[in-house]
């Protein structure tokens, strides 16, 4: 399969739709896959004349997996340098993802294990199908989660879940994710892109200088005290004062007209 055809992209509006494609592997992560991801995300951020700049990404596997972890015939035989290498790789992927300016959703449709939930990890949200499986089996092969995984899980579900979750490799499902708070919503297989799209449709109508703030400010935050994080709100909130779309958002409001942002 040529690289190209590992990573699909469909663009509709404001909205793009990124699909791992390797069905036949579940999706697994080779160092091919998590490069075409690089480049088509960063290819999300350049705007071109014939198409509206991407305000939201939906980020989706073929077939029955979402991703069921990073490929383990790429993994058996390498050595620690190899791994860190790979690791690196991973990581760098997950961190750019978080410093886009637009928010990703990750449409988990299936098996999000090992890497693929560290990658889902690293989007703004999750949402997942019924049928989904989540999970960190890394310790049944030996290894630890090499993309963020430790880090992120215990940021979204708190440390001693996350420990459990870890240390036992536990699978979730749905339903039991979403209890954690691991996943925001969970809808049939069927409706999971079409729920995923209504989400990201109404982020795309809000102010995208606003968004683009907004995830970076929860982003950094995360990692401060209080108190610095608070500050880092402060500049943010003051920076989006006299923009056009800060202008007209509240002319609109106070006009009682409906106003289209333009992010500038
Ligand atoms: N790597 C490579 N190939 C895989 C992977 C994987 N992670 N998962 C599935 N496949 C392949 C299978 O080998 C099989 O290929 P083939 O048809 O050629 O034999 C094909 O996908 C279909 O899979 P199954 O036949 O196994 O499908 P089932 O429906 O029977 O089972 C499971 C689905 C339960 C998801 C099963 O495939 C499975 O257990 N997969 C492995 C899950 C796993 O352990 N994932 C974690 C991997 S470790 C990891 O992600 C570490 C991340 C951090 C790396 C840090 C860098 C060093």
């Amino acid at each position: 399969m040529a690289d190209t055809d590992l990573v699909l992209v469909d663009r509709a509006g404001p909205l793009a739709t990124v699909t791992i494609n390797r069905p036949d592997k579940l999706n697994a992560l080779n160092p091919r896959v998590l490069e075409a991801l690089g480049v088509v995300f960063e290819a999300l951020t350049k705007t071109s004349d014939d198409a509206e700049p991407v305000r939201a990404a939906i980020l989706t596997g073929a077939g029955k997996a979402f991703v069921a972890g990073a490929d383990i015939s790429d993994m058996a035989s390498i050595t620690p340098s190899e791994g860190k290498r790979f690791s690196e790789i991973g990581q760098r992927l997950c961190a750019s993802i978080e410093l886009l300016p637009f928010p990703v959703i990750a449409a988990v449709n299936g098996y999000a294990l090992g890497g693929g939930l560290e990658l889902a990890l690293a989007c703004d949200f999750i949402v997942a199908s019924e049928n989904a499986k989540l999970g960190l089996p890394e310790v049944t092969l030996a290894v630890i989660p090499g993309f963020g995984g430790t880090q992120r899980l215990m940021r979204r579900v708190g440390i001693g879940k996350a420990r459990e979750l870890v240390f036992t490799a536990d699978t979730l499902n749905a339903e039991q994710a979403l209890g954690l708070g691991l996943v925001n919503a969970v809808f049939p297989a069927a409706e999971l892109l079409l729920r995923a799209r209504d989400i990201a449709l109404k982020i795309a109508s809000r102010g995208p200088l606003a968004i683009a703030a907004a995830k970076r400010v929860m982003l950094r935050g995360e990692s401060l005290d209080l108190a610095a994080a608070c500050e880092l709100e402060t500049q943010a909130f003051a920076s989006l004062f006299g923009s056009e779309d800060q202008r007209s958002g509240m002319k609109a409001f106070l006009e009682k007209t409906k106003v289209a942002f333009s992010g500038k």
